[in-house]
Formats: structure tokens, sequence, C-alpha cells
């Protein structure tokens, strides 16, 4: 599958991106300069996503870049709209991140007969055919989620239950965040996922889901959402049951905004693996470099940290995000 493709292809740390030769089918040579993006964003469900979108709006006034952008409430049927529009408007570059991994395939072939090339942006798509986009930019979800684990391995001892509060169901997130957590605590079978639950990234669906959760399983040790937000929203369900945040509970999760973070320093939340949202400044210059006809790599990783509290103090006063 592409996603699989996309990882064993020669992977370019975000800060080493280069121009390497010939472009993708659709892009035109050397007239980058008038540049429209059509963008067709998730939605605006976290804290994670605002950052994201105020990151790719600066960044493409920087650059010169005329942006149109739409949010899709996260629904697929809007995403997929917004990508005919744009189609039907002849932008040079759509961008876009997939709200879930698969039903693209059509949308995006319309895209590469208008010749029209499209980046990835933040999350994959899973599809057979490689052409159908230019370049994947975005984090490691599966790396995520495996330093997730290692962290539970490492500081925890004994028996541990832990109930699991999952993204947008068929998420690239989701899936990988979830795959990587359980490859590493495989090392310990007495870290029991007792429980798995979608919470749809936002901060009322974790508090809904850690409410259920609480009743069906009182004995959780540990928490692991899959974004800040429905960390928080559980921590909420958490103090409403009367037990302590941090302390009863312990809560990992990926992130890393500041709202996550101040509840790291305080000790509500236990442990954040970074998710960097700022990739604007790299998506415009991919974009311009794939309208000009450069080739760019198939996949550009984002880099990013994990934060303990102690750590956490110290970030947030410069914290971006
Ligand atoms: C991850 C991004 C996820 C964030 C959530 O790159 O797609 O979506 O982790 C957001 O906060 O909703």
């Amino acid at each position: 599958m592409l996603k699989k493709i996309a990882t064993g292809v020669s992977v370019l740390l975000l800060a080493t991106l280069t121009a390497c030769g010939s472009g993708g089918s659709s892009a035109k040579d050397g007239d980058s300069g008038e540049l429209t993006m059509g963008f067709a964003q998730v939605g605006a469900e976290s804290g994670w996503r605002t950052a994201n979108t105020k990151s790719i709006q600066q960044s493409a006034k920087t650059a010169g870049i005329e942006l149109k952008f739409s949010d899709a409430q996260q629904k697929q049927e809007n995403q997929i709209k917004a990508i005919r529009s744009y189609i039907q408007q002849k932008v040079d570059v759509i961008a876009f991140s997939p709200v879930v991994e698969t039903g693209w395939d059509a949308v995006l072939l319309e895209a590469k007969r208008a010749r029209i090339p499209v980046i990835l942006t933040d999350r994959a798509v899973d599809s057979d055919d490689d052409t159908l986009y230019e370049t994947f930019l975005g984090s490691d979800f599966v790396e995520e989620g495996e330093k997730a684990g290692e962290w539970l391995v490492q500081n925890t001892e004994g028996p541990v239950n832990v109930v699991e509060l999952q993204g947008t169901t068929g998420a690239a997130p989701a899936i990988d965040r979830k795959k990587g957590f359980e490859e590493k605590i495989a090392a310990r079978p007495d870290i029991k996922i007792k429980a798995s639950q979608s919470g749809d990234f936002t901060r009322s669906g974790g508090k809904q889901v850690m409410e259920a959760l609480l009743r069906s399983h009182p004995d959780v040790d540990v928490v692991y959402a899959h974004n800040d937000d429905m960390g928080l929203g559980a921590i909420e369900a958490i103090k409403a049951a009367g037990k302590k945040p941090g302390k009863d509970i312990k809560i990992i999760t990926v992130d890393a905004v500041k709202d996550g973070m101040q509840a790291l320093a305080d000790g509500e939340i236990n442990y954040i693996v970074e998710c960097n949202p700022l990739l604007g400044d790299q998506l415009m210059e991919l974009a311009k470099k794939v309208v000009d006809g450069e080739k760019v790599p198939k996949r550009v990783v984002t880099e990013e940290t994990t934060f303990t509290p102690e750590q956490a103090k110290k970030a947030l006063p410069d914290r971006q995000y």
C-alpha cells in the first residue's frame, strides 16, 4: 500500500528538504510566481488543528501564495467536494490532510487528469497508486505510538490496566498511534489494554468515552489518549469521578499543544509525545518546487520530541501553539 511504500521510500527529515530533478506529471515548469493553492482542511476539532490551520494560512501569506481554504468539519465528503471545486477553479496545486485513509483514489485521479499536483499534509492516504500525489509531509504516527508505549514500559511495574481513547476511526494517526503503542507494550504482557474506543480527537469525545470507561473499568490505571484534547476531556471525567488525574490514573497523550502542556506541567498528564502542527513553511516550499516541476521526496517526515512534566514547565513560556 502507498502508505507503506511512502515509509520505505528514501525518507527525508523535514529540516533537510532538497530539490532533486524532474517534476510530477502535472507540474508546470518555472512559473510558481503567481501560485494559487487550494487547501482542504480536516476541520477545527482540536488545538492541534487550530495551530496547523494558523501555520498554513500565515505561511501562505509570507510565501506570497494565494490560499483558497476550506474546513470540512471532519467529513470526508466535504473534503472531496472542496478538492473538486479547486479542480474546477484550476488552482496550481492542491494540498489536504485526509480525514481518513481510504476513499480518495477517484478524486485524486480527477486532479491528476486535470494536471493539478496534490500534496498530502499531516495525514496519509492508503492507496496502491503512488502517482496520485507528489509528496506526504507529516509526522510518523507509528513512531509517536511507540514513544508512548515505551514510556509506559519503562515507567511502570507489575500489572497495568490501560484504556485507550482512539482518534477518528479510520484516520492515519488513530490507526498508527495504536499500532506503535501495541508493538511496544508487547514487551510487557502485564500491561493490558482493557478497552479502546474513539473519542474522535475532540475534548467532548474524550470526556464522554472516559465517563463510560470509568464505569465499565473502575480498575483502570492508565489512559492512553491519541491526542491532548481527548486527554483533557478524560481529566474532566476522572475528576468528576472523584479520582486524581496523573496520580490515581496516569495519562499519556500525543500532540503537546499549550493546554496539554499546561496539564502536564500541573501533573495531571504524565507524558506527552509531540506531534508538530507547524507544517506551513515546508508546505509552501514544497508547493513552489512542485509547481516549478522540481522533483521532491515522496515522504517528508516532521521532526518532533517528547515531554515530561519538568520539560513542559521549561518549554511552556516559549511554546508557539
Ligand atoms: C496528527 C493530527 C491529529 C492530531 C489531533 O497529525 O492529524 O488530528 O493529533 C488532530 O489533535 O485532531
